[in-house]
């Protein structure tokens, strides 16, 4: 089939219609559906028209093996700028001596570093993920935990937060080459200096996973664990709010260590197109607008909480210093997933979770997550967060009580709110 060019450049939907009818219906519903709904699910957000412009441009063809004036390939004089960009912004942002911004994602941001640091059947430890860590932090059913010998620790049954106690406990027992912090349904804010304190009593390599939490504390909202960790691992799409990609920043003493694990040891080209929109991503998050847009989503998810735990719900650990909520259900008597399903149907969009010691079954756990990056990058603000708390009350009575036709009328409502709100970088009807 002959490669047709349109003259659309700057509207990808009118190439696609043409070409892939039906991909492009899905796009479009796709884009109704992230205006109509309140997505919830904690790793989530909406990128500015700029990032999605970045993604979606040219950059896409071509290929990059290596670093900056270090490529295996030839024609390289925007794309080294770019990177170049990427990085620059990077650490300028986070404080850092040295960025790799080429990590596909998360996962194998992560993976670079055990490449880096540790050799498989080394002892590894993180926290585990029913208690709110990271697959890739040496969970069992994940590479990290079949080629490495890897612990975890979790919270505490009465305070619902880390076990700092354990984690030195198991880090002094089983001595591991790597130790892992952050995770992905942890409320509280890390402390990376305690956890710095461990991996230098044990001779560890400390990790700073702060995949969630990276626009937080690009803000200043959160404490930053430059100066602390000796690796920092983070994606670009949660609250940093770019494009899915991934970034790994440390101290300029393990910056060959680290570019080498990421390629050739990992990857091979880097995906040009994210890392331009990382560097997009970067600058915004750098302005005065991206910080007060960091304390919002903390001020929300702080406001969700109380209201939350006002209608009844149980917090783990009481509450919030983060962008999410962890709930547990069941005294509710909702399990999870039936909730999530629930709450989806009623245009409220959130992910089933495991709570710290649930009794259930990882796919049908006892809590939801809930998380405010995305309604936040909205312009939804704390006075919002009394009716969101009621939706999700009304929602989840109802899958208790059986009683139909809320989740219609909670639909219509979440609707007719969104409407007032448009999402950066969606067409707007
Ligand atoms: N899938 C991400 C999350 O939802 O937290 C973690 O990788």
């Amino acid at each position: 089939m002959a490669f047709v060019e349109t003259p659309s450049p700057t509207v990808p939907l009118d190439a696609l219609r043409d070409t892939d009818p039906e991909i492009a219906a899905l796009v479009r519903a796709e884009e109704r559906l992230q205006g109509e709904t309140l997505r919830m699910i904690a790793s989530e957000n909406y990128v500015s028209a700029a990032v999605l412009r970045a993604t979606g441009s040219v950059l896409t063809n071509k290929y990059s093996e290596g670093y900056p004036g270090r490529r295996y390939y030839e024609g390289q004089q925007t794309v080294d700028p770019i990177e170049e960009l990427a990085c620059a912004r990077a650490r300028a942002l986070f404080r850092a001596e040295h960025a790799n911004v080429q990590p596909y994602s998360g996962s194998p941001a992560n993976l670079a570093v055990y490449l880096a640091f540790a050799k498989p059947g080394d002892a590894v430890l993180g926290m585990s993920l029913p208690m709110g860590g990271h697959l890739t932090h040496g969970w069992d059913v994940s590479a990290t935990g079949r080629w490495f010998r890897s612990s975890s620790y979790g919270v505490r049954r009465d305070t619902g937060r880390i076990d700092l106690d354990e984690v030195r406990s198991i880090a002094l027992h089983e001595r591991p080459k790597l130790i892992f912090c952050g995770g992905t349904a942890v409320p509280r804010a890390i402390d990376f200096a305690a956890f710095a304190e461990i991996a230098r009593e044990v001779g560890a390599v400390l990790v700073a996973d702060i995949a969630h939490i990276a626009g937080l504390v690009a803000a200043g909202v959160h404490a930053s664990p430059m100066g602390h960790a000796d690796v920092v691992s983070t994606t670009t799409h949660k609250t940093l709010r770019g494009p899915r990609g991934a970034m790994i920043l440390c101290g300029a003493e393990y910056a060959k260590t680290v570019d080498k694990a990421v390629f050739p040891g990992l990857q091979g080209g880097p995906h040009n197109r994210t890392t331009a929109a990382i560097a997009v991503a970067l600058r915004e998050a750098a302005t005065p607008e991206f910080g007060a847009y960091a304390r919002a989503v903390v001020a929300n998810a702080r406001r969700l909480g109380d209201e939350l735990a006002a209608c009844g719900f149980d917090l783990v650990s009481g509450g919030t210093d983060t962008h999410l909520l962890l709930i547990d259900l069941t005294s509710r008597g909702v399990p999870g997933k039936p909730a999530a399903k629930a709450l989806d149907r009623a245009g409220i969009v959130v992910n089933h979770n495991a709570v710290p010691f649930d009794p259930r079954r990882p796919f049908d756990p006892s809590g939801i997550r809930v998380g405010t990056p995305a309604l936040t990058s909205r312009g939804l603000g704390e006075e919002h967060m009394p009716r969101v708390a009621e939706w999700i009350d009304r929602v989840v009575e109802s899958v208790r009580t059986g009683r139909d036709g809320v989740e219609e009328q909670v639909r219509g409502e979440v609707r007719e709110l969104m409407a007032s709100y448009p999402a950066p970088g969606l067409p707007v009807d």
